[in-house]
């Protein structure tokens, strides 16, 4: 930014220039790319004005300068400073926001009462907040939850339940799904389904937390549980793992599905979730009814669409099946992604 120097007593717009070109490294930070090109497209060309620009109306006449930049150059004139940088300074609850949605479980709501208590920063929350044994763990490994998983770490920590799942019941298997079985290069958790022929949902969830999970946390590769569903209907479990000797916790998420849901569960779980909702909108168009157990047929539903009966099950076990039966042509999970 030599240029600056040289310029700042000769240039007419140089206290302009100087405004909108702060403005521009707020969108550059942000990661507003787009705006921040164009402010620097605007800039250059106010710089080569020989007169000082003062109106709306004259500086929207330059290159490069739409309607809304012309009223912040006005503004800046008139003002010696732009309201809107003001703001940007002053939004660090923004970024408070942004910083609490990205903790491991929290959501909107949340996020925004904090930012509502006045917290500011992750050290604040940890002091300051009541938090929950989640939300405590999620703010501990906040930056790991946030890394991607290369894919070969992703198959080196899938390997590990695999083996203790060999040793417990070599009937059963762990299969990788989520954005790796869409061929990713790297992911933001480990997704397994873990299913065994002719098993019961019920054999399955004994087998996994009663088994499967003590025998991994046994083992130092599982450091927590974060969430299961309810113990008669469940069929998720949701923890962190590692790879021995790392200090990187991951995510990672179990399904449990009897053989008879396997198709469904594998379009389920192999997403991604706009894929999900399109085809689940498909299903619905057609007057079936698609979720992670099967396709049904003969959905009853009310005048607003919901749901009044479950259906006749027309495919549960064959992801291929559903494809057909939904009249879909094949789509290899790589290429369902939206
Ligand atoms: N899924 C869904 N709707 C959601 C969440 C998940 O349909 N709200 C399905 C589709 C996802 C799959 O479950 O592909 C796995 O969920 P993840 O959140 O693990 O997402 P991905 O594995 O696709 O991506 P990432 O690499 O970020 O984990
Ligand atoms: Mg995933
Ligand atoms: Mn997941």
């Amino acid at each position: 930014q030599a240029h600056d120097g040289v310029n700042k007593a000769s240039n007419p717009n140089a206290r302009t220039v100087e405004v909108l070109e702060e403005m521009g490294k707020y969108y550059d930070q942000t990661a507003h790319t787009w705006r921040s090109v164009a402010y620097r497209k605007a800039i250059a060309s106010l710089r080569k004005q020989p007169h000082k620009i003062t109106t709306q109306e004259e500086a929207a006449r330059l290159p490069f300068v739409g309607k809304r930049l012309a009223a912040k150059i006005e503004e800046i004139v008139w003002t010696n400073s732009l309201r809107r940088l003001d703001n940007a300074r002053l939004e660090p609850s923004d970024y408070a926001l942004q910083t609490f949605l990205n903790i491991y479980g929290v959501g909107f709501s949340q996020a925004s009462r904090w930012v509502s208590q006045g917290h500011k920063t992750l050290t604040d929350l940890s002091a300051n907040a009541h938090l929950t044994d989640n939300q405590k763990i999620g703010i501990a490994h906040y930056a790991d939850f946030l890394a991607r998983i290369p894919r070969a770490e992703v198959e080196q920590l899938s390997a590990i339940v695999q083996a203790a799942l060999r040793n417990i019941d070599p009937s059963f298997r762990a299969i990788i799904m989520g954005s790796y079985r869409r061929g990713a290069a790297d992911s933001g958790d480990i997704d397994l389904i873990i299913t065994a022929p002719a098993a019961p949902t019920q054999r399955i969830r004994a087998t996994v937390c009663e088994v499967l999970v003590p025998a991994l946390f046994a083992l130092g590769f599982l450091k927590a549980t974060l969430a299961t569903t309810s113990k008669d209907t469940g069929s998720k479990w949701h923890g962190a793992c590692a790879l021995p000797n790392s200090s990187i916790w991951r995510r990672i998420d179990l399904l449990l599905v009897p053989d008879t849901e396997l198709g469904a569960a594998l379009i389920y779980f192999t997403g991604n979730d706009i894929f999900n909702r399109s085809i689940r909108l498909l299903a619905s168009r057609k007057g079936m009814r698609l979720n992670q157990r099967g396709l049904y047929a003969d959905v009853v539903r009310g005048k607003g669409r919901e749901k009044i009966a479950q259906g006749r099950l027309v495919e549960g076990s064959s992801e291929r099946a559903i494809f057909e039966a939904l009249g879909v042509p094949w789509r290899e999970p790589e290429m369902r992604v939206c």
